[in-house]
């Protein structure tokens, strides 16, 4: 069992009921989620000891979202409790060629409004294995992205595994703001998760080299970024999901990989994924996935297809949370 923590805003998740559009609705399902601690809870679900790290308000909002983690195992003894509100992010889940929407009420949450004191990091990061963060929470406040840097430097300190997943949110930031403040965290980091818009938009990368080995043009396009990725910031292992979108509730689903250390570029098997109950969560889960390969001492192939099954059966279960069991998702990778 490793010990991960990941830090970041938990939210709560106010959905239409079925696929309602927001006119229609006349009641919200009530949920919690965001990004990495969509990921803390996958970690916990496999077994590992996950840890995960926010500040919530003190009241009975900030309660509940605490004890959603708690049901599903994660370790919250390092959470701030204080500040004003807990974010909320509205959801309208699309079908066919609906597409979903997300309406975001989160500015001055808890967690935005967070200090570095908030946190005593090195008794956080005390026998942790690996640190996991997302793009989205440097870009909810400067001070937020403040307290992100932080944890890195005593995450790195400490010689812990950092990894990321890019996620780049519009609503949230420009590609200019994003590109200032995270290529300077990319120092930090050694497991890079990001998709060929979020290589672009957070870090400003894009295909143009033609020294790859892939035939297929999407392909050669992953793995031109990810060789400069490496080039530039010597990352150990870059990883993406890969989305065909037939419809809103049909994709194929797949992952690819480069790793670092010996320049060699992987494909994934690739899964049809319909009716899609609910994508949202799909990139954490296959995050999730990805580091747990990894974390239990797969290799870097046999990793990338237990992520990519992980974030497939994700998309059969409703809510943020990725639910499904070890042996769920090995009977996946294992099956025809
Ligand atoms: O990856 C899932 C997230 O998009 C969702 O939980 C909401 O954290 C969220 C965000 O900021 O988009």
């Amino acid at each position: 069992m490793a010990k991960v923590v990941t830090m970041g805003e938990i939210m709560l998740r106010l959905s239409t009921p079925g696929f309602e559009k927001f006119i229609q609705a006349d009641n919200f399902d009530v949920c919690y989620g965001g990004g990495e601690a969509n990921v803390a809870v996958s970690l916990a679900n496999y077994g590992h000891d996950a840890s995960f790290v926010t500040k919530v308000p003190k009241n009975e909002i900030g309660d509940c979202a605490v004890a959603a983690l708690n049901k599903m195992g994660v370790d919250t003894k390092n959470v701030a409790h204080g500040g004003d509100r807990l974010g909320i992010y509205f959801l309208e889940t699309g079908a066919a060629m609906r597409a979903s929407k997300v309406v975001y009420d989160r500015a001055h949450s808890a967690i935005a409004e967070a200090e570095i004191s908030d946190f005593d990091f090195d008794k956080i990061f005390e026998g942790a294995d690996w640190f996991h963060f997302t793009g989205i929470t440097p870009a909810v406040s400067d001070k937020a992205a403040e307290v992100t840097e932080a944890a890195l430097k005593a995450a790195k300190a400490k010689g812990i595994t950092v990894s990321v997943d890019l996620n780049f949110r519009k609503k949230l930031w420009s590609s200019e703001k994003a590109q200032k403040v995270m290529t300077n965290l990319m120092q930090y980091v050694d497991v890079c998760i990001g998709n060929e818009e979020d290589a672009e938009k957070v870090l400003g990368f894009k295909p143009g080299n033609t020294d790859v080995t892939s035939g297929d043009l999407e392909l050669a396009g992953y793995e031109d970024i990810f060789k400069q990725m490496v080039a530039k910031f010597n990352f150990k292992y870059v990883v993406s999901s890969l989305r065909e979108s037939y419809s809103a509730s049909d994709n194929g689903w797949s992952a690819c990989i480069y790793n670092g250390e010996t320049s060699e570029f992987y494909h994934s098997r690739k899964y049809r994924v319909t009716p899609i109950v609910d994508r949202v969560g799909g990139g954490d889960s296959f995050a999730a996935g990805v580091i747990c390969g990894l974390v239990d001492g797969k290799d870097f192939k046999s990793a990338l297809e237990f992520g990519v099954a992980a974030s497939a059966l994700k998309h059969t279960i409703p809510g943020d949370f990725n639910l499904v069991t070890r042996p769920e998702v090995d009977a996946l990778v294992g099956g025809d």
